[in-house]
């Protein structure tokens, strides 16, 4: 099997239901990776050393996930010069959410965290995708596919209501 390109860490196995999303696009596009739990507050170290050999690894593009006082996606972002994608997870120890997407989106200059919306892992798996598409053509020609796929169903649904509703815009 060829080596991973994308590394998925997330802080709990608590927060796999949720991450398994991204698990779940990589593999629709047939890109190689790893997923395993690293925790900033519980494995500080562990964090540090994944952070510190992913890029000899080969990993190109981290996706972290985290809730609560999500710190994984920011201090992994600290010590790499990979691309972090961070997912907010509404995690039981998550107020309402809020926590997790401002403890992950609210980055200081000089140190970003391309956030994606509160659980979307499947975003966060497609935007990896994105980023290994810039030099991979098969990767790039499959997203193509997708989104030509997304339209299609957008279309196929408002032909599903024209029966019931009037509509003038035809195009
Ligand atoms: C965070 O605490 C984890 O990312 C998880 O979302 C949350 C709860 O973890 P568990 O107590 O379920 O292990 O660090």
């Amino acid at each position: 099997m060829s080596h991973p390109l994308v590394g998925i860490i997330m802080g709990s196995d608590s927060d796999l239901s949720v991450m398994q999303a991204a698990a779940d696009m990589l593999k629709h596009f047939n890109i190689p990776f790893e997923l395993t739990v690293v925790s900033a507050h519980r494995t500080p170290l562990r964090m540090v050393q994944y952070a510190e050999s992913a890029q000899k690894r080969g990993i190109k593009v981290i996706i972290a996930g985290a809730g609560g006082a999500a710190h994984l996606p920011g201090m992994v972002a600290s010590i790499t010069t990979l691309p972090v994608i961070g997912v907010p997870v509404k995690s039981s120890n998550s107020i309402d959410g809020w926590d997790s997407v401002l403890s992950i989106l609210q980055m200081p200059n000089g140190v970003p965290v391309a956030t994606v919306a509160l659980n979307a892992a499947k975003n966060a798996g497609i935007l990896a995708a994105q980023i290994i598409g810039t030099s991979d053509g098969l990767v790039a020609a499959a997203l193509q596919q997708y989104k030509h796929d997304l339209s299609a169903e957008v279309l196929k649904k408002a032909e599903g209501l024209k029966a019931n509703w009037e509509n003038k815009f035809d195009v």
